[in-house]
């Protein structure tokens, strides 16, 4: 069939056949399509969809269009990773791949950078001097085959069709689509050839899907692709209404990542940790259930060995030993190594209550505006703009006490900025009438059958 046909049967709300989405894929990757014709097939796509079969289709297509990974035999049934669709203060990446080597699995982990109000795993570790997110696979493999996990940049020769694809949807405003969110996402994850899958698809104000209905739709089709695969692949619906942790910024987050692998991690970071984790070890067999494989995760945190992971991927990544072993020791002086903003200032609560409210996406916007992230791929971000909170969901504070501690350079917070800050608090003053505010961020998941 002509790629004018193709067009015309997707438009008309057809299903693809095997065959046909293979010929559309051939010619994105081959470049013999126009960029008209792509951009009017994504919005065909877009329109009427596609049912699960043809998603899993296209995914597949999509993951053979470049090189799919493959391990030494003695890794089988080991290979894991976990994707989130993003959040405000989400560094569980960071912590999680550590955990997880130190329990015996190989992370291959392929993350990305922020974009918008939201935070990117390649960017945090990059406010570490010296880390390099750019590895080729034959490095990968050896990085895995001695620590055990890498966290690194998307490389060229991985699912070619979804660079091409990526950039047409952007300007065809097709980005937001089921199947071509699923595509993308899951063909990227296919090429790693994973035995297990884990996603944490966040719901809420500061993410991407706004209510849990939605949330789950997008989790059911990533769940579907990814078995489909035949990587096991599971789901976890987590809220992301607020901060993750107290800490939101490149440095700053590497930093409460490193306290959180001493074993002073905030719980609700540690319970997202703990429960991607439990469900990855639970789906690769190594632990029989899910209790069990939290157990394993907090147990390798509270020894110590997912640390030492952190210390010898960064040490495998480029970072100069000495810097990585101060970072990793007790009382580290964090900013030795991590670069501080050259200013601090301090908000202070406006009146005495409960502390019900702090926005996380009003925190993110004002931020990102400082320079904490990027409004367009390619430009530079400040690692060291961020915020840190100084208290908790349901804590009773007095007036006049700090709660947010901003670090800042140049653009300096504009006064508007600020109050915008300061209104992202909301306490509640009527003491009698407070209700204590559970903070668990897991909503709900999606296991494969
Ligand atoms: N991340 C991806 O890798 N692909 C997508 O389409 C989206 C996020 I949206």
């Amino acid at each position: 069939m002509s790629i004018p046909d193709l067009i015309k049967k997707k438009r008309d709300g057809a299903a693809l056949s095997a065959e046909e989405i293979g010929t559309f894929i051939e010619a994105v990757k081959n470049k013999t399509i126009q960029d008209c014709q792509t951009g009017a097939m994504l919005m065909a796509i877009w329109q009427k969809g596609m049912v699960a079969m043809e998603t899993e289709t296209l995914t597949r297509a999509m993951m053979l269009s470049g090189e799919v990974m493959s391990w030494p035999k003695e890794w089988a049934g080991l290979v894991v990773d976990k994707h989130s669709t993003g959040g405000v203060g989400d560094k569980v990446s960071l912590v999680l791949a550590p955990a997880l080597a130190a329990c015996g699995c190989k992370v291959p982990m392929i993350s990305g950078r922020g974009l918008a109000h939201t935070g990117g795993t390649l960017d945090k570790l990059e406010s570490i001097p010296g880390f390099n997110i750019y590895q080729s696979l034959e490095q990968i493999e050896k990085i895995l085959d001695s620590v055990g996990c890498c966290i690194v940049g998307q490389t060229e020769t991985l699912v070619p069709a979804d660079r091409i694809l990526y950039t047409l949807r952007d300007v065809t405003s097709t980005v937001d689509s089921l199947p071509l969110i699923t595509g993308s996402i899951i063909s990227k994850k296919g090429a790693e050839s994973l035995t297990a899958l884990v996603l944490d698809v966040k719901f809420g104000r500061a993410a991407l899907y706004k209510d849990l209905e939605s949330a789950k739709r997008i989790a059911q089709s990533l769940v579907n692709a990814g078995n489909g695969l035949g990587m096991r692949t599971g789901a976890v619906l987590s809220r992301m209404d607020t901060v993750i942790g107290r800490c939101v910024g490149n440095s700053l987050e590497v930093m409460e990542s490193l306290e959180a692998l001493k074993g002073n991690g905030p719980d609700d970071l540690m319970d997202l940790v703990t429960t991607l984790g439990g469900l990855l070890l639970w789906m690769t067999g190594l632990t029989s259930d899910l209790a069990g494989g939290r157990k394993r995760v907090v147990d390798v945190v509270s020894s110590g060995a997912a640390l030492l992971k952190f210390r010898d991927m960064m040490e495998n990544q480029g970072v100069a030993t000495d810097k990585a072993r101060s970072l990793c020791s007790a009382n580290s002086d964090y900013f030795s190594v991590l670069r501080k903003a050259e200013h601090q200032t301090e908000l202070t609560t406006p009146a005495a209550g409960w502390v019900v409210d702090l926005d996380g996406l009003v925190l993110a916007e004002v931020l990102h505006k400082l320079g904490s992230g990027r409004s367009r791929a390619g430009e530079p971000v400040n690692h060291s703009v961020g915020a840190e909170l100084l208290v908790s969901l349901g804590q009773r504070v007095d007036k006049g006490v700090p709660w947010l501690r901003l670090h800042y350079e140049d653009p300096a917070p504009t006064p508007d900025q600020m109050s915008r800050l300061q209104n992202a608090l909301t306490l509640e003053t009527h003491t009698d009438t407070h209700t204590q505010h559970t903070h668990s961020l897991v909503q709900e998941m999606l296991l494969p059958d």
